[in-house]
């Protein structure tokens, strides 16, 4: 069911953007950290933060070092957000260096341009108490939706779903969405050592091939609501199926087939 939010933000009347029913705050008693990359995002920042439901253990943000004033903007709005500054490059090392310091129950992973609504939280966080090790939000479950994706990126997205979903014998409606959240024990199995846009694909098939539980919760992707998106379809599509691939030929089969290959097998 949706409803309309009330926030307004540089101007912009966001209650014109539907966003699902969710009570405003996480249960008491679970410690849920919420990690956002940002790079560049100034603008946003405002809006994404007064959106986050009340209750949070903590707010872990990771700078790619902005050149404008994103960690300003962040410090002033939440004083009590812990800051790491980003060493590597990439949105897949940020969300690893903000996973290293993460210390709650539970991890939601959040973007920064006002695409993903902080206001869902609650809805992933219940699915997490009722069973799952990882949940993912789906802009393709039933009601879901998202006024942000192109027809390219969403002919895009459904075919590296269907290939995962064949190699992994999974079930996923929407593989490339960065709207996740899971139980900060199932970090040993993601081990995140990626840099790029691949990094939701590395996470949902490494949380596959561990055979831990997963659910999908729908989610409402709004457009980007200033700057530029940092992803390039064709480098970073290539990534992901790179990743898909790579996974799927354990370093194990590589080491079997090298000297077979070569002949150096006896
Ligand atoms: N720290 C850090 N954050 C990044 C980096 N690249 C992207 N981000 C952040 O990751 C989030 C997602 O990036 P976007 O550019 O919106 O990419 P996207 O949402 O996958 O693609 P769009 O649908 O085109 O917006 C945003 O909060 C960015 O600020 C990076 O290199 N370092
Ligand atoms: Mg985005």
């Amino acid at each position: 069911m949706l409803h309309s939010a009330s926030v307004q933000s540089g101007g912009r009347d966001l209650s014109a953007r539907p966003s699902f029913h969710a009570p405003d705050a996480v249960p008491p008693g679970v410690r849920v950290s919420v990690v956002i990359p940002t790079l560049n995002e100034e603008e946003n920042l405002p809006s994404v933060l007064a959106r986050l439901p009340r209750g949070l253990y903590e707010l872990i943000i990771v700078d790619g070092r902005s050149t404008d004033k994103t960690v300003a903007v962040a410090r002033r709005l939440r004083p009590d957000a812990r800051i790491v500054m980003q060493t590597g490059r990439g949105k897949g090392n940020a969300l690893a260096a903000g996973f290293e310091v993460c210390t709650g129950d539970i991890v939601v992973m959040l973007d920064a341009d006002g695409s993903t609504d902080a206001a869902e939280i609650p809805r992933f966080v219940a699915a997490l108490c009722n069973g799952a090790d990882f949940v993912k939000g789906s802009r393709f479950a039933q009601g879901g939706a998202s006024s942000d994706i192109t027809a390219m990126r969403r002919l895009g997205n459904r075919v590296l779903s269907g290939l995962v979903n064949t190699l992994y014998r999974t079930s996923y409606t929407d593989l490339c969405y960065g709207y996740n959240a899971f139980w900060t024990r199932c970090l040993p199995y993601m081990r995140v050592d990626c840099n790029g846009f691949e990094v939701e694909t590395l996470i949902n098939v490494r949380i596959a091939k561990a055979g831990l539980v997963i659910h999908e919760v729908p989610s409402y992707e709004r457009d980007r609501m200033y700057g530029q998106s940092h992803l390039h379809v064709v480098r970073d599509g290539s990534r992901v199926l790179i990743t898909i691939v790579a996974e799927r030929i354990s370093a194990a089969a590589w080491r079997t087939m090298l000297p077979r290959r070569r002949g150096l097998r006896p």
